[in-house]
């Protein structure tokens, strides 16, 4: 079937062979948060502040042993470059607070990340589920006391981004999502968010090492009880990043549903070396639901690979159910990534953009609808054969559900 797919694919000047040697190459950022429904180790408790996770299915990972061994059997699940998306609130054994982290700290997390191989690890300060967020507010906030301790987060954290990066020899891309926001009418837009520029300077100029951490921020257009207002919006972080030089993180969850991140990243790459994704997929609102191969993930995935941008852009996951079993979201998920990816790689896009340049829609549109049709799902089983997997992997989670998850009560 493989051969067969190959040659038909050549048919439209697509080498198989290449399309699958490049997408072992593009790396995926594998989020921790959805082993355990972003509960994390510190104390914080079920996720707050615009964010939530639903459903309650067995075998919820409460601890870093658990977590530790759900990631090891879900990511031996997943082809491909994987990186570690890891949370602050995922500390292992601190007795400090936020402000206090320390790359030893983590330390257990870079001994598990190398020992499965992982190519990297990122990283993200955690601001909400925390009794420092004041009001729904963090670094905001009207409380100097709440700024000064979130900034604190922030820089230690970005000490712990280094560690990562040293570690790896690998530059850790660092996001900043705040749940700042109002849910009923503001009476001052502004100021909240001048309080969060001048928080974000004081974070940046402590002289973190710009090789080693890409530092991101993420904006969002509402959250859960924030639906009048969110400090963090598009228009904000853009300007922001653009005038630090630092890096946007679109999240696809984060805007009104009839605007598209994949017409975001041509947008932004006009202008950006570097720019940072958080794969999800909303359903009516930015519900996290487990990725799938769905059109605009097809899409984003075409505005990557046609621009020559697998470098430039970061592609991290970010969903969280809790009503199905966690490892199979996280292994669906990160697959439907790689497919979406695999997708983009098996199009002529030269030709395709040709036929734009010379105006020829009539060709353009019936040819992107031959690719559709064409044997992708060999290619894909080809791929997976040669990262020694296979499509069916159900039969091993459920093994594992019955062995190690149903016996977490
Ligand atoms: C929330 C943001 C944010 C979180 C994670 C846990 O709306 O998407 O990225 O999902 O940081
Ligand atoms: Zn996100």
């Amino acid at each position: 079937m493989y051969n067969s797919a190959r040659r038909e694919y050549a048919v439209y000047g697509v080498d198989t062979e290449a399309a699958i040697a490049k997408l072992k190459d593009i790396s995926v950022s594998i989020h921790c948060w959805q082993g355990d429904d972003v509960v994390g180790f510190d104390g914080g408790g079920a996720a707050s502040g615009g964010i939530q996770t639903t459903g309650n299915y067995a075998g919820r990972a409460r601890n870093f042993e658990e977590l530790k061994a759900d990631i090891n059997k879900a990511f031996s699940l997943m082809g491909g470059k994987k990186r570690l998306n890891l949370h602050a609130s995922y500390a292992a054994g601190a007795d400090v607070d936020r402000d206090k982290y320390e790359p030893k700290h983590f330390a257990e997390w870079v001994k598990f990340a190398k020992a499965i191989g992982l190519q990297g690890i990122d990283f993200n300060p955690t601001m909400f589920s925390h009794k420092n967020v004041k009001d729904g507010l963090t670094l905001s906030s009207p409380d100097e006391n709440i700024r000064k301790f979130w900034i604190s987060h922030c820089i230690a954290c970005l000490r712990i981004a280094e560690y990562f990066a040293n570690e790896f020899n690998n530059p850790c891309t660092f996001n900043i999502w705040i749940p700042d926001g109002f849910k009923d009418l503001p009476a001052d837009r502004l100021t909240p968010r001048l309080r969060l520029k001048d928080s974000l300077d004081k974070i940046l100029a402590c002289g973190y090492d710009r090789r080693k951490v890409i530092v991101a921020v993420e904006s969002k257009v509402f959250g859960i009880g924030v639906e009048s207002y969110t400090v963090g919006s598009n228009e904000f972080y853009q300007n922001y990043a653009a005038k630090n030089n630092i890096c946007c993180l679109l999240d696809n969850g984060h805007y009104h549903p009839l605007e598209y991140v994949s017409d975001k990243i041509p947008a932004l790459l006009a202008f950006y070396d570097t720019l940072a994704l958080h794969v999800t997929r909303g359903v009516r609102w930015d519900s996290d639901h487990v990725v799938l191969l769905e059109d605009e993930l097809k899409e984003i995935a075409k505005e990557i690979v046609r621009n020559n941008a697998t470098d430039k852009v970061k592609i991290a996951l970010d969903y969280f159910d809790a009503s199905i079993n966690r490892l199979s979201a996280w292994v669906t998920g990160q697959r439907a990534m790689q497919k979406a990816l695999l997708y983009a790689l098996l199009i002529n896009h030269s030709e395709l953009k040709e036929l734009q340049d010379k105006a020829d829609f009539t060709a353009l549109m019936v040819k992107q609808e031959e690719y559709k049709t064409l044997p992708f799902g060999a290619v894909w089983k080809e791929y997976l054969k040669r990262e020694s997997l296979t499509e069916e992997y159900l039969t091993e989670i459920r093994e594992y559900e019955n062995k190690i998850l149903k016996e977490r009560v």
